[in-house]
Formats: C-alpha cells, structure tokens, sequence
C-alpha cells in the first residue's frame, strides 16, 4: 500500500517589534490566506500474496505452477512453470472503472516466447491477450486492456510452450491489481474565535471553521489550543470530533476559555485525521487587553498592587521574579518598553495608567510628571 500526504499550508504573519523609542509596534496579519488542507490519498491492493512471499501459492490457485526461490524479482520468492498452464487469484468484485492498474513482472528466459493472460468479469465472461515476455525481469502494465463497463472478479496469467531449444520456463513476480479510494481531504478554513482582540475579563467560545474537501464522508478531530506567545506553556486546549459528508462545512464550538493577563496571544488548530502524521496547523495571533478588572488581579505570587512613579520606576524583586521577561503596558495593552530589575528610567513616558507584566502577575502602575 502507498500512502501519501499532500500538505498545503499558507499563513502569513508579520510581527516587527521597535523598542528603540520606547514603544513596541506589533503588527500582525490574523487571517491566514487560506486553509491549511489536509489530503490524504491511498492506492489499495487488491491481490493477496502478491509477491508470493508467504513462500506458498494460495490464495492463488495454479495448474503446475510452484513458488520458486531460484529468481525472484522482488523479496525472495517468485512463481514459476516450465509449460503452458495457468495460475489465477480472484478477489471480491470491483468495477473495472475503480481500478487504478493491473501490472506484473514476468520473465521468459527461452525465446522466443509468448505470454497469455485473462480478466475475468463478474458476468462469467473473460478476455485473454497475449504479450512477449524478455529473457530479464520485466513489469507489464495491463490496465489498458481492462472492459471499464464491467466487474472485475479475476486475473488469470500463463506460461507457454514451443519457443526456442531450453525449458520453456515462465517466471511470475510482484503482481498487483490496485484501486484508489476515494480522497480524503479536509481544512481548517479559519478560526473564527478568538481573533483581533477580546477583552481580558471576558470569556471566550473558540471557533473554526472547517471543511470537508474530499471525495468521501469523514470522520476528524479538530484540536484548538490558546497560549500566551511568550509562555512555553499552552494554557488551554479542546478537542471536537466531527462527521462531515463530503463536500459539507461545520463550524463546531469548543469550551469556553478566559484569559489569565493581557498579552499576545496566538491560538492554534489543527485536525488529527487517520494518515496525516504533520498535524498541519492554522495558527492566528490575537490580543487579550487590559479589561476593568485587570488592577485587581491577583496570583499566587504576587498581588497586584498600584505604584505612583515619578522619572523613574525601580523594578523590586519582591514585585515578580526577576527572571522573566518583564514588560510595561500602556492602558490599551499594547507592550510600551521592557524594564530590567533595578531602576527604569520612564520619564519619556505620558502621565497615565500602565501596568507592569512580569510572567503571569500583572501590577497597576501610576505614572506621574
Ligand atoms: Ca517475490
């Protein structure tokens, strides 16, 4: 079997950030150009004990022919006959028009030489044809010779006899008879919600938009998650099974979330789909702002507490650990300068509300001329 993934993936994000004035610019593009498809296509054999590498016959029924390991083509078996007899399989039933290709590798190594083989067809009929096998391995591709207006249920191939002064010996290997299921290719078109900005005291119901692109009916599961893009640690994630006949569009709603503190945010989704091992991910960057509520905001570290500042501000240690990335906000949200522990000078500042951002504790700070 050959599986193969096509993955197609375009998001466009750009994010600059100047601190040289003392304000950070961050600009970002939230709608990916378009969605992340995940396709997944699979040619399914048909023939058991194609290679004959059980290093028996069955399923293949055969008159003389035996598993030989004197020249195989492919692993270490391979079938031969020295005569003009026959070896068969025959399968479930399956429209000719589904069949992707019919193709063996035979050999004749006494020439010349002639090689006979036979479809037979759901109605009781068959057709034979006839083709010249070289003395070296060699793969014949038969599907040409297929009636499309009709069922498959056989294939039938044959030595010879009557070529030149050796044994007239035939030697069969890797034969397949191969149909392609129906793709399968569904996306994530957009995320719906969160994108832009949503509000640091509100709750959120994540959304996306999916669809199935594909051929067939498909069962998924999309997976969101939320972090905070200067935390390696993802705060928030669901996961939604979907059922989607093809062609059709769904926009499944998962838990709701609420922010922990205003910062970047990016929310991410993917769909976890049987045979797409990359995951492939839409991903959007949205802001969480500053709400009312954000200068009472308390953790298990710190508590939140408002500072007047004059000219400068001196980052306390006791205020959060010293450690992380420690931001100003202005009142919007937006991250105005980084601070270092020790004394900042804030004096290019406007008088007004900011808030100081360090990990996960968010402080209120007055800023005075
Ligand atoms: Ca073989």
């Amino acid at each position: 079997m050959k599986l193969a993934a096509v993955l197609v993936l375009t998001l466009s994000v750009a994010l600059g950030n100047a601190v040289a004035t003392g304000r950070s610019v961050v600009t970002v593009d939230a709608n990916p150009a378009s969605p992340a498809v995940t396709v997944v296509t699979a040619d399914r054999e048909l023939l058991e004990n194609p290679g004959f590498e059980t290093g028996r016959l069955p399923p293949w029924t055969a008159s003389a022919w035996i598993v030989d390991t004197k020249y195989p083509h492919g692993g270490t078996y391979c079938a031969s006959v020295v005569g003009n007899h026959w070896i068969r399989q025959f399968i479930d039933t399956v429209p000719a028009a589904e069949i992707q290709s019919i193709t063996f590798w035979s050999r004749q190594p006494d020439q010349p030489a002639a090689q006979a083989f036979d479809f037979f067809y759901s109605d009781g009929s068959y057709e034979e044809f006839v083709h010249f096998p070289q003395p070296d391995w060699q793969q014949f591709d038969v599907t040409y010779r297929l009636n499309r207006s009709k069922s498959l249920v056989g294939l039938g191939i044959w030595g010879y006899s009557g070529g030149g002064p050796g044994p007239d010996s035939t030697f069969l290997d890797d034969v397949s008879i191969q149909v392609r299921d129906p793709r399968r290719a569904v996306g994530i078109v957009s995320i719906l919600s969160p994108r832009d900005t949503i509000s640091f005291d509100t709750t959120n119901t994540p959304r996306v938009q999916v669809r199935n692109f594909g051929e067939t009916s498909d069962s998924l599961l999309v997976v969101v998650m939320v972090e905070d893009i200067c935390d390696p640690n993802p705060y928030y994630w669901d996961t939604v099974g979907l059922f989607m006949p093809a062609g059709s569009t769904a926009s499944p709603e998962f838990e709701p979330w609420r922010p922990r503190w205003p910062a970047l945010h990016r929310v991410s989704s993917w769909i976890v789909l049987e045979g797409n091992a990359n995951h492939d991910t839409v991903r959007q960057f949205f802001w969480v702002r500053p709400g009312v509520g954000v200068a009472e905001q308390e953790s298990g570290t710190a508590r939140a507490q408002a500072t007047i500042v004059r000219g400068l501000f001196n980052l306390q240690s006791a205020t959060c650990n010293l450690q992380s990335t420690i931001v100003l906000l202005d009142a919007a949200g937006r991250a105005v300068m980084r601070l270092r522990p020790g004394a900042n000078d804030v004096r290019h500042l406007a008088p007004g509300v900011y808030y100081v951002r360090c990990g996960r504790v968010t402080t209120r700070l007055l800023v005075l001329r």
